[in-house]
């Protein structure tokens, strides 16, 4: 019997927390994983673990786990060589391409792309081959608005201050609840400690949300606000920050604040009180709280930038750090200096340089927004969508209208998913192409480290040896470029492993010459609970992208935006206006088939203040049907004072009780789609970000 002990950061979610895997081989058996704890000797993370990284062996052992290509012929699903399934999407997609044009295959790329460094390498290595602007991804059903901010503001999408959470005196939290998130662009293991540090310290915690949840219930304030109404809020804090003169200087150089200022004339606290549901006294006094801090910062996520003004609500967060002299300063909001800095090595980026075929919805970096993905397969015409390739991705119950997605997917002429299950939107594939599980796989996060509150860099190894006959994610890709590329007669540039480029990237990058560190793979190599780099500093005058290199703090696209926001009425007051919400032990859609996370009460209710339901003559655990413009579903409803009167909160990812999903332990508790009731029409017009908060609906008795 052997014992070994592996250190390793979890790739789930973005905290990206240290884990010690111990693995245990028997003479002549498999090599099984024995525990995993939290890694007390990782300086970032200091031991952090939630219960999913348990997980990560149930993911390992799961029999629904794909381990093989596999092919649907009608509902039956065989095994194919992976040459032969190569062979297949390059001739499938070839043909589709000659006959329709390039435009004519659509990609989409999900969450988990960015947790898994070889899809990040390696993706486009085969993607960029396609020549298709079709191409979408999970960033238009969640932070599109930041980067679209950054991008017109700073001159870069990915330049996105964090919050300095560990040396602020004043955090205010909107449309966040890193408790149950553990937090998002905003990497930070540990979050709950470094919050309660901020009080320990004589600091503020605030939280702005619909519901109160879990962050909300250990701040030391927490105000409702109307789903969408944020944008209102943030305006009236804004002007009052101007109005009261509680603005401070900033060191950076900045165009447009007098213009800023001219155009939210209107837009008192007063103005903006009824938008937003909170009283005009509670803004201004929160704007005051704030200015007087001296440190603040203010911290936009998820349920902002997912709703029908997002890109307002995140331009506003950047300008209500920056007023107060808070932007690019300690304990304020500061830009990360990454071992691997994609800020550097890229360009800043493009928007509305072309528009989608259907509705005309911009492009963001190359990406249309994937509500209108539906659309561009079912429109017929010259461009209309015929192929999709999913990658990591489950749009069916990730994206507005779900419903709507399916008939869609229902009808392609060729459908490929890189992707681990049959799932809601894999089953409708043709071909399904498993990677190896990320336990197989070494690992440096190319992504989180970018926003991580401190700078950080770790590489780790594989734990579990690759099974004979298994491809990496990276491998899949080049299998597919190489077969795609000689049959539609395009050259093909050589590639390395993803392990090489990141070395590559170490070395060129700022820590490879410093005398201290010396980064590259090898000196990582000797640091497998990861290096430390030291605190976030000020940087963002030297990075800026813009350019002249000033802040932009009065993009034309953004001003021109304030039109519809002017345009803006409360809503009438019998309407319910539903919300999402998270728990620790899910994960967005594909982490329900584990009995460990699922295991308990059900935790996809739907929730509802308790006067709502008397006022409907419903009672608490009761079957009820919801209803939107676009669809209904069926749920349990459970009464909860932490809802705001006339909202309701039910979490995405479920729904897995679709005939042909091959997902054992989730379709045992399936719950419903709460993108069954989402709206593809619900956008936030200027990026085309999907409004997944503050969706209409209508709750009777089922
Ligand atoms: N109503 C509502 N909708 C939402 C949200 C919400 O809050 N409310 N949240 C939105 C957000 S923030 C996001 S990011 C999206 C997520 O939306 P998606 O990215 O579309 O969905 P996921 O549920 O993350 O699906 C991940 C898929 O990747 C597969 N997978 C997992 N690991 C790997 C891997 O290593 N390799 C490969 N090839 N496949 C893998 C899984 O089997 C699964 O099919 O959902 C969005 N949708
Ligand atoms: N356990 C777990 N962790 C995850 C994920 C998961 O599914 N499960 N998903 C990961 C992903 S992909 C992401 S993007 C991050 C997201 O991380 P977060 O941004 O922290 O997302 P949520 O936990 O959904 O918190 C959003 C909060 O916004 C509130 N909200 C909804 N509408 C509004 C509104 O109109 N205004 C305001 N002010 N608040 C609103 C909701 O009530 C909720 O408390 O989490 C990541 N981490
Ligand atoms: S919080 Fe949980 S899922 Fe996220 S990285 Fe840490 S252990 Fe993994
Ligand atoms: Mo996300």
């Amino acid at each position: 019997m052997t014992k070994t002990l592996h250190h390793r950061a979890c790739h789930l979610c973005e905290a990206i927390c240290g884990l010690t895997i111990e693995t245990t081989q028997a003479e002549g058996a498999a090599i099984r994983i024995t525990s995993i704890k939290g890694d007390k000797d990782d300086s970032f993370s200091r031991g952090h673990i939630c219960p999913k990284a348990v997980a990560l062996q149930d993911i390992q052992d799961d029999p629904d786990r794909l381990r093989q290509p596999m092919q649907r012929v009608g509902d039956q699903w065989r095994p194919i060589a992976w040459d032969a399934a190569f062979a297949l999407v390059a001739e499938r997609l070839a043909a589709i391409q000659q006959r329709h044009g390039n435009n004519a295959v659509a990609t989409y790329q999900g969450n988990p792309s960015v947790h898994n460094y070889g899809l990040m390498t390696h993706s486009n290595y085969f993607l960029g081959l396609l020549k298709t602007r079709n191409r979408f991804s999970a960033t238009s059903v969640d932070q599109l608005p930041h980067h679209l901010s950054s991008y017109l503001m700073y001159g870069h999408g990915l330049l996105l201050p964090i919050p300095d959470i560990d040396h602020t005196d004043f955090m205010l939290i909107l449309g966040g609840n890193p408790l149950a998130s553990n937090g998002s662009i905003m990497t930070v293991p540990d979050v709950e400690k470094r919050l309660k540090a901020i009080q320990a310290r004589g600091g503020k915690v605030v939280v702005v949300d619909p519901r109160r949840s879990e962050t909300a219930a250990i701040a030391d304030q927490h105000l409702f606000v109307r789903p969408g109404g944020d944008a209102a809020l943030l305006f009236g804090m804004l002007h009052t920050l101007f109005d009261e003169g509680l603005t401070r200087p900033s060191h950076l150089p900045v165009d447009g604040l007098d213009q800023v200022r001219e155009s939210i004339a209107g837009f008192s606290a007063e103005a903006m009180s009824p938008l937003c549901a909170v009283p005009a006294l509670q803004i201004r006094q929160l704007a005051r709280d704030f200015a007087a801090a001296d440190k603040a910062v203010c911290y936009g996520r998820m349920g902002v930038s997912t709703q029908a003004f997002g890109t307002l609500c995140h331009w506003l967060v950047q300008l209500i750090n920056l007023v107060t002299g808070n932007l690019d300063r300690v304990g304020g909001a500061l830009c990360t200096e990454p071992a691997v800095d994609l800020v550097a090595s890229t360009s800043g980026g493009h928007f509305n340089v072309w528009q989608s075929r259907v509705s005309g919805r911009p492009e963001y970096g190359g990406e249309f927004p994937v509500s209108a993905l539906a659309e561009e397969i079912l429109t017929e015409g010259e461009g209309q969508v015929r192929a999709l390739i999913t990658i990591a991705g489950n749009p069916v119950l990730s994206t507005p209208n779900g419903r709507q997605l399916e008939q869609a997917l229902d009808g392609l002429e060729f459908m490929l998913s890189i992707d681990l299950y049959i799932n809601e939107t894999t089953r409708y594939a043709d071909l399904i192409l498993p990677s190896t599980s990320a336990l197989e796989n070494d690992h440096y996060d190319t992504t989180f480290n970018m926003f991580a509150v401190r700078n950080v860099s770790r590489f780790n190894q594989a734990i579990l040896p690759k099974p004979e006959g298994a491809l990496h994610d990276w491998e899949i890709f080049v299998g597919l470029a190489q077969a795609f590329a000689a049959h539609s007669g395009q050259p093909l540039k050589p590639t390395v492993a993803p392990a090489q480029m990141i070395d590559r990237g170490l070395r060129g990058g700022r820590y490879g010459d410093d005398s201290t560190y010396q980064l590259s793979l090898a000196t990582l190599a000797h640091h497998p609970h990861g290096i430390d780099l030291g605190a976030l500093k000020p940087n963002l005058a030297q990075r800026l992208k813009t350019e002249n290199q000033r802040v932009q703090a009065a993009p034309a696209a953004i001003l021109a935006d304030l039109e519809r926001f002017a345009a803006l009425q409360a809503p009438s007051v019998d309407e319910l206006l539903m919300i999402g919400r998270r728990h620790v032990r899910s994960n967005n859609s594909w982490m329900h088939n584990y009995h460990r996370l699922v295991k308990g009460k059900p935790r996809h209710q739907l929730l509802m203040h308790p006067d709502d339901l008397a006022s409907r003559g419903l009672s608490d655990g009761q079957r009820v049907r919801v209803s939107s413009r676009v669809g209904m579903i069926e749920v349990e409803v459970l009464a909860s004072s932490e809802m705001m009167p006339g909202v309701v909160s039910l979490p995405h990812g479920w729904g897995h009780a679709r005939p042909g999903v091959h997902m054992s332990i989730a379709s045992e508790q399936p719950g419903s789609s709460a993108n069954d009731l989402t709206d593809e029409r619900q956008l936030d017009e200027l990026s085309g970000n999907a409004a997944l908060n503050g969706v209409p609906v209508k709750v009777q008795a089922a």
